[in-house]
């Protein structure tokens, strides 16, 4: 059981008076968040990539707030939608880093969530797309052939339409509100992450069935033709193609959409792409020229571009408030042989920073970000500093939910910076990394990177991790966006200030 609820809100009553561009709106805005996965800040045009188009993203960044200086509260995905939705930073919990297809529920029901509150603020919520959260009261004890429980709604979630971890990680199969979609009850479902099923294939013993195969890892059980992580049997009328499940997860997303368009509704949308492994539908497939990877850009983007034009349909798009942003940043060779290294080219999915996905580097959790609403000013760029932990409490302060005591306890409403009014954002925000190394950046540029055991770069992707035993301080700003020059020895004064404090939240 919660501990308590949100009081019922008092509607806000939004006027074009904010900014000045929009209708003047009488009910609380339905909120959308397009929570995409893997993609790195510079894979967005409207974020200069040029070797890639992305119109439908860049149209939401003319109408809105594009931000420059957003980052997820870490570099891989479970622990930064764990810090999203509870506005807890992740690295005060346990348990959340990146979860197993078969990991019990990681926000626990008795967590008071985003979707909760939300919920209390009178909102239908909904959950569509990847969840990486676990599901279940305990690793492993789930019942995939009944009902799946506790589940999304225990969290929040009026309803959902899941993929339990990750597109590499079994079950291979869509959750609608805790029950297998399209299950055959005479061939159940069985999972495992510590054995193969006698008598199954996988990746590492049959690599002759394989349309994709592995560069690293994901040898084990084989489902459409491409080994993932875990080994799975059965189910065979719900296993997903990975060809499907973008549009599966964006046709959900529009019925949802659909079905709620007379009320508030809020909606966790969180995309497949671009993921690994990376299988667009096959009108994406060859047409971005840069391999899978590009291929799966455009197809996120045409998500994006079919929400944005089933709210215009519905007349609904003006009051809608649209948050889209990733959960870490980019990966190039993420464990398939797609040939993203080979036919990246000139184009940067990282920008101008250093490291990428499961970095304490810049890379890492820099993400792209952009607020669209027609309250907000459009095209305007803001590079105030912003973390995702504060979207909980900025959602709070809109929809006029009041929290109850000792929930979200690390968000702080940026509102005001969300719509742009305001352009400071925060003093300073923490990252993760991999393997949580935590680091401080501050609104002048200044980060710190704690001293770490971790590797200096992850043995299977390469990437640089930013750990070090030694400290780090770097100096990101201007025209220097490139943490390459360690100014500790010649700044100890501002090391020992962000020092302290990291130790002063660490102590919270
Ligand atoms: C890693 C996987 C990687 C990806 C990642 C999670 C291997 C070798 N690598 O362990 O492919 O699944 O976990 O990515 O298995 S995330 O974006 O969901 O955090
Ligand atoms: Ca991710």
């Amino acid at each position: 059981m919660k501990k308590s609820k949100a009081k019922i809100i008092v509607p806000l009553l939004v006027t074009a008076g904010i900014s000045g561009c929009g209708k003047a709106v009488e009910q609380n805005p339905n909120i959308i968040i397009i929570y995409a996965d893997d993609i790195g800040f510079g894979d967005f045009s409207c974020n200069g990539a040029t070797a890639i188009s992305t119109p439908n993203v860049d149209r939401l960044a003319e109408e809105g707030i594009r931000f420059t200086n957003a980052h997820s509260t870490s570099s891989v995905s479970t622990p930064s939608r764990y810090g999203l939705l509870t506005g807890q930073y992740p690295w005060r919990k346990e348990g959340t880093g990146i979860a197993a297809g078969n990991a019990g529920m990681i926000i626990r029901p008795e967590q008071y969530t985003m979707a909760d509150m939300l919920h209390d603020a009178g909102y239908v919520t909904g959950a569509v797309g990847k969840w990486h959260l676990g599901l279940g009261d305990k690793t492993g004890t789930q019942d995939w052939n009944g009902t799946v429980t506790p589940g999304l709604k225990d969290i929040g979630f009026d309803y959902s339409y899941i993929m339990a971890a990750t597109g590499d990680r079994v079950p291979c199969v869509f959750i609608e509100n805790g029950k297998v979609d399209g299950l055959d009850p005479s061939d159940p479902i069985e999972v495992s992450y510590e054995k193969p099923f006698e008598g199954e294939p996988t990746g590492k013993d049959n690599p002759e069935l394989l349309k994709m195969h592995p560069s690293h890892g994901h040898d084990q059980a084989i489902v459409n033709g491409i080994s993932r992580i875990g080994y799975m049997k059965g189910g065979k009328a719900a296993l997903w193609k990975d060809e499907d499940i973008a549009d599966t997860i964006t046709e959900k997303a529009l019925g949802f959409i659909s079905e709620n368009k007379d009320r508030p509704f809020f909606l966790y949308l969180g995309t497949n792409d671009i993921h690994v492994p990376r299988v667009p539908h096959e009108r994406f497939a060859g047409k971005s020229g840069m391999g899978a990877r590009g291929d799966a850009l455009l197809s996120f983007d045409e998500t994006v571009g079919r929400v944005t034009a089933h709210l215009e349909d519905l007349g609904i798009l003006d009051n809608t408030l649209i948050i889209l942003s990733s959960d870490n940043g980019p990966v190039v060779d993420d464990g398939y042989a797609d040939m993203a290294w080979e036919l990246l080219g000139s184009h940067k999915p990282w920008g101008e920073f250093r490291g990428g996905k499961y970095s304490a580097f810049e890379a890492g959790t820099r993400v792209p970000m952009i607020v669209c609403w027609s309250q907000t000013e459009k095209g305007k760029v803001s590079d105030a500093l912003l973390s995702h932990i504060d979207i909980f409490a900025s959602l709070a302060e809109l929809t006029g939910a009041e929290l109850p005591e000792g929930s979200a306890p690390d968000s702080r409403s940026a509102l005001k910076t969300l719509l742009g009014e305001d352009e400071c954002g925060r003093d300073y925000i923490i990252e993760q990394n991999l393997n949580s190394t935590l680091s401080v950046l501050d609104s002048q540029g200044w980060k710190y990177i704690m001293p770490s055991r971790g590797a200096a770069v992850e043995k299977y992707t390469k990437t640089e991790l930013g750990n070090s035993m030694q400290e780090q301080l770097y100096r990101i700003s201007g025209d220097d966006m490139y943490e390459d020059t360690d100014l500790t020895a010649g700044h100890p004064d501002e090391a020992a200030r962000l020092r302290t404090i990291l130790e002063n939240e660490m102590k919270k």
